[in-house]
């Protein structure tokens, strides 16, 4: 009777929690998630820190290199780091901390330290490499020891590496400095901040040289207990970037791009930047709490010259930085793993990105269908509903490719069944959709119902797949559903049966346009502690939550795109994630949660979207039009302004919000989101290229400046404007009200043309430009060719052979280029050659625009030609060309495919009014597969 009323009293203060998240619109609840003090490894890392710059030259730290240890073998530096402690009964210890400098055949060098426990002892993580890293941790045996004797003689080693490289260790100090052309890059282990809390038997009270040991064995939080069965294990390291004013990355948190100091002082943050996926709904902007991800790379940038750093740990994770007149101080402190830090020197943004990529692996190509626009909200109610909005795009000639089901469309929130009064016959409307080749995306999170007859529940207990609890029961919590387990997909056996979950047949009928939603996967749990699950829950292998908990939601990701490839091999998989970890870009996109219908949170999306980027996960977005509350009509259209170049670009509502379809905006705003999505399917060709480069050496596809204009200082800070892909398209999305015109910055000597009304700006710094509502400031750098798809159609799939337009922005000096990458957009045909890859280049030396083949021609590629030979050019349009060179009277421009040639008509229109040129060439009858040349 007692247990009876008090699993309802219980289910009752959950149901609360459940409206809270439902209904509230308050701020973000800070006091639900730890602060740094409060996070015992946290306090104890900066009380270190503060007693090591309190110390000053006094600082010396416990920790050196054993010299005798040390040996260089095959690209690798290894030896021990003995940290000198005291025991519990007052004796000095030494404890072994086993290293590696690894020097990576990508150029990148692996700095890890181990700890050498006793058999008896429970083991540390070492695992995150095995999820986050795709890419060959093999060493790389170019590596030169030019240690000198005095060197030795000051303890030093000095090895050369990479392209004129230095990697110099300070045994004494555990000191590791990386040198371009001997100058210091990036420093670990300059403040002497390394530490390890090496393993040590539970024991009676402050054990530990001068130690702070409360909360060492067990702590607890917001009324949680964590029971810390293996005692305090954190890690900690600082690196510094020394003459580096910039750092970036380490996503995610709702805050500016250029990473703020984190120790307080006038604009800057008093908290460091925290990595723990939690469920941080009604977020905060301008924060450096933790969000629903988590990618321990930092990114440090100045004039000319990029480095990087990943700490690939994923346990939870606080950065403090401090930007000093003379670089960039990070300290880096994880709850538990491996001292396991990749180093990188770039030396530029795209090198390095390379150098990320060619650890953590690139994004897959995704499908085409993916970078159209998508329509979700929580929740469309029915089938008829479904096709009513399907219909309403058409009628009101927006185009689109998704709709999206949110968790109402299954049956008391059991995935993997559907709401028989609401969706009777899902097979049927899926078909329905797939007649104007569109998809429908279904929520499955990773929260199963604990209900008896419930056939996922019960084969997932019986099989022991669940998540357990510190003493091995299965892990039970409340969520969505009521009363959860969590599919543990850590384990090979849990990831099999999830893709049985997703046969043909088993699910959502034999659908073949069907992809899926994976949200709530930090885990979200109402229940636990910070909403998630706890610490001391046990994942496959007998590994802490703990230690793993950054990494869970890719691996339920993970599982959920294995699945989709076992139901159609065929086809690219799509499952967008929330949770998100280091390598996640392999799997899927992501998008950042649970923003609010304000002009600050479409302002943050811009930042928030770029830091991602950086740190490798270019395939992102925010909800457009804000997922809380109702946008007032001026944002509302502002955001699919700003939404139509989010690399993922859905619009997304809460249950309590007011309907959002486009049309239901009215005149003029439902006109100009149709333009804004008009606009994004006219680019989607210069999108997929952008994406397919991304796919090979991790290009971002939105760019910060620094990428196009590294030598300058000024921009490393702007965070409100970015490059979109190829294209040279500078774009500042609009994010206040009222804007009738803007400043965009122009980051460098190149000249820029309004996009399309070709106004001239030239010479670095701030350019006025119209951002009336119905304009999107943008322009168009001087130098680059894109393509677009000028004609409406309803969705992706139905473009396939429409005729392309060619832009070509002419630079200072009159040149320009781009590529063009295409494929089917749907299957795997590219990866056996199927695809298409051109470069165009436009010369000033002879007037020529050139198209020129850059695939190797093979049978496929020669199939997939065949497949799109109808396709051609219907329009080249040349921009700051200097008329001079055209002849008198010139009407017409010659044009040469296949040795045969002809005359095409331009119109041309002079320079005006502060306006570039203008030459369009109109159907100049050349296809999008063969070689030719235009003469202007
Ligand atoms: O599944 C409901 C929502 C979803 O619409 C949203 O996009 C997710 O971020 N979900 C969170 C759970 C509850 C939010 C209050």
């Amino acid at each position: 009777m007692r247990a009876a009323l008090a699993a309802a009293i219980r289910a009752m203060a959950l149901l609360a929690v459940a409206a809270m998240l439902i209904g509230s619109t308050e701020a973000a609840k800070k006091y639900l998630f730890k602060t740094c003090a409060q996070s015992s490894f946290c306090r104890r890392g900066r009380a270190y820190a503060d007693a090591a710059e309190a110390a000053g030259a006094d600082w010396h730290p416990p920790y050196a290199v054993d010299p005798a240890s040390v040996q260089l073998r095959q690209g690798v530096l290894s030896g021990t780091v003995v940290k000198t402690a005291v025991d519990a009964d007052g004796a000095a210890v030494g404890v072994k901390l086993p290293f590696q400098l690894v020097f990576l055949e990508s150029g990148a060098v692996r700095f890890l330290i181990e700890e050498d426990r006793p058999k008896s002892a429970p083991k540390r993580y070492d695992e995150a490499v095995r999820w986050a890293i795709s890419g060959d941790l093999g060493a790389t045996a170019a590596v030169e020891d030019v240690t000198t004797a005095a060197d030795t003689a000051a303890g030093v080693r000095r090895l050369r590496f990479g392209p004129g490289w230095t990697a110099v260790v300070e045994l004494a100090t555990v000191r590791v400095t990386f040198e371009r052309d001997g100058a210091a890059q990036v420093v670990l282990n300059e403040r002497g901040l390394l530490a390890v809390e090496h393993w040590r038997p539970r024991g009676p009270g402050p054990a530990f040289g001068g130690e702070d040991t409360t909360d060492m064995w067990e702590e607890s939080f917001g009324g949680k207990q964590d029971s810390k069965p293996n005692g305090p294990e954190a890690v900690a390291v600082d690196v510094t970037f020394p003459g580096y004013g910039h750092v970036y990355g380490i996503p995610e948190h709702a805050d500016r791009f250029a990473l703020r100091s984190t120790r307080g002082g006038e604009g800057n943050h008093d908290e460091p930047y925290r990595l723990y996926n939690v469920d941080i709904f009604e977020y905060e902007v301008d924060s450096p709490m933790a969000m629903y991800g988590a990618i321990p790379f930092m990114q440090a940038q100045r004039a000319g010259s990029a480095v990087g750093v990943f700490w690939a740990n994923a346990a939870e994770t606080w950065i403090d930085i401090v930007h000093g007149a003379d670089g960039t101080r990070t300290h880096w402190l994880s709850e538990a793993g491996l001292v396991d830090v990749f180093v990188m020197l770039g030396p530029d943004a795209t090198s390095l990105y390379q150098q990320y990529g060619a650890l953590t692996g690139y994004a897959e190509l995704p499908p085409l269908y993916s970078l159209g626009y998508h329509q979700c909200r929580w929740n469309y109610q029915n089938e008829r509903d479904v096709l009513e909005v399907d219909a309403g795009f058409d009628r009101h000639e927006i185009p689109y490719d998704v709709i999206w089901l949110d968790i109402d469309y299954t049956d008391s929130r059991k995935y993997f069944t559907w709401e028989q009064s609401a969706f009777p016959t899902p097979e049927r409307m899926m078909a329905a959709l797939d007649e104007r080749r569109r998809k429908l995306v279904a929520i499955i999170d990773p929260h199963i119902k604990k209900e008896a007859g419930y056939g996922v529940y019960e084969d997932m207990t019986k099989a022991g797949l669940a998540v357990a609890t510190a003493d091995g029961g299965e892990y039970n919590g409340w969520c969505w559903p009521g009363e959860s387990a969590w599919i543990d997909t850590l384990a090979p056996a849990a990831v099999e049966y999830w893709k049985r979950l997703f046969r043909p047949g088993a699910f959502a009928g034999r659908a073949h346009n069907l992809a899926i939603w994976n949200d709530m996967n930090e885990p979200s749990v109402f229940d636990g502690p910070e909403g998630s699950a706890p610490r001391d829950a046990r994942h496959y292998g007998g590994w802490e939550h703990r230690a793993v908990h950054n990494l869970y939601g890719m691996t339920f990701h993970n599982a959920t795109v294995q699945a989709l490839n076992a139901r159609e091999p065929r086809q690219r998989p799509f499952v967008l994630t929330r949770a998100f970890f280091a390598g996640s870009q392999r799997v899927g996109p992501m998008w950042t949660g649970d923003n609010q219908a304000t002009w600050d949170y479409l302002r943050v999306a811009t930042p928030m979207l770029l830091s991602s980027s950086v740190a490798g996960y270019g395939f992102v977005g925010a909800d457009v039009g804000g997922f809380f509350g109702n946008p007032e009509h001026e944002l509302w259209a502002r955001w699919y302004q700003a939404g139509a170049f989010y690399p993922f670009f859905r619009g997304h509502a809460h249950i309590e919000s007011k309907r959002r379809e486009p049309w239901l905006a009215g005149e003029p705003y439902t006109g100009i989101i149709r333009d804004a999505i008009r606009l994004r399917y006219q680019l989607l060709p210069s999108l997929y290229t952008a994406f397919h480069r991304a796919s090979f050496d991790g290009s971002p596809i939105l760019r910060p400046l620094f990428m196009l204009a590294p030598a300058n200082d000024a921009a490393l800070a702007i965070d409100d404007q970015f490059f979109f892909g190829e294209t040279g398209l500078l774009v500042k999305p609009v994010v206040d009200p009222g804007v009738t015109e803007t400043d965009v910055y122009v980051p460098d000597d190149e000249v820029y043309y309004g996009y399309p009304d070709r106004t001239v700006y030239r010479g670095v710094g701030n350019h006025r430009v119209p951002a009336g509502l119905d304009t999107i400031p943008m322009l168009a750098r001087g130098g680059h060719i894109f393509t677009r798809r000028d004609r409406y159609r309803r969705s992706t799939a139905l473009m396939a052979h429409d005729p392309l337009t060619l832009v070509v922005s002419v630079d200072a000096a009159g040149n320009a280029g781009g590529a063009l990458y295409m494929d089917d957009g749907e299957t795997h045909g590219h990866t056996k050659g199927a695809y298409l890859h051109r470069f165009f280049m436009f010369s000033s030396q002879d007037n020529i625009l050139r198209s020129r083949s850059v695939r190797p021609s093979t049978a496929a590629s020669r199939a997939f030609d065949k497949t799109i030979d109808t396709v051609r050019v219907e329009r080249v349009i040349v921009v700051g060309f200097d008329l001079g060179r055209l002849k008198a009277g010139q009407t017409t421009v010659e044009t040469f495919q296949d040795k045969k040639s002809w005359s095409s008509h331009i119109s041309v229109t002079p320079a005006a009014d502060g306006r570039a040129s203008m030459i369009v060439v109109r159907d100049p009858k050349v296809l999008i597969t063969a070689d030719w040349s235009i003469e202007f």
